[in-house]
């Protein structure tokens, strides 16, 4: 099965990352996970994601706030998916890191993901493998059944309140 790479700009970016880590074990789909900086590690990234392929990795998850260049410096050195995690904080409380992450020029694409959307970010990463991995279609296929179900759940204890 191919992994998950997942890289953030900074140990502060943990708990996001923890989102898409929750998920991804939820769904025994095997990932790694990195502290590199477009900034204070430019090499370390660039070789991460140069080398990201042949590793194995089937897409890339980057977290990073403020000045968030980490996707798009990510997706610049490799032709695999890559997902951009904006995280809340600075001067502008998330949006300056959406805005960052999200408005690539044409030729480098980085899906973007709702502010702080680690969980969604490792849905999206398990999709992109699904296309091949039908064992992965299946597990997605059933938590959305789940996910229905509760929802479900909810309706019916809301009418019986009300
Ligand atoms: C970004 O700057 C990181 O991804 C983090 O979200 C933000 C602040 O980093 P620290 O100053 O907390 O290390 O590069």
């Amino acid at each position: 099965m191919k992994r998950i790479g997942i890289i953030m700009g900074s140990d502060s970016d943990l708990p996001i990352i923890k989102k898409a880590t929750d998920m991804l074990t939820a769904l025994e789909i095997p990932f790694e996970v990195h502290i590199y900086s477009a900034h204070r590690t430019p090499v370390e990234a660039r070789d991460f994601a140069v080398n990201a392929r042949e590793r194995g990795f089937g897409a890339l998850i980057c977290a990073a706030g403020m000045a968030a260049h980490l996707a798009g410096a990510i997706a610049a050195n490799t032709t695999l998916p890559v997902i951009g995690i904006p995280c809340k904080g600075g001067m502008m409380d998330g949006l300056d890191a959406l805005l960052a992450t999200v408005q690539m020029p044409t030729g480098i694409p980085v899906a973007t993901v709702a502010v702080n959307g680690g969980a969604n970010a490792a849905l999206l990463a398990a999709q992109i493998l699904s296309v091949s991995d039908p064992e992965i279609a299946a597990k997605l296929d059933a938590k959305r059944a789940a996910d229905a179900a509760v929802v479900l759940a909810k309706d019916a204890s809301v009418m019986a309140k009300l």
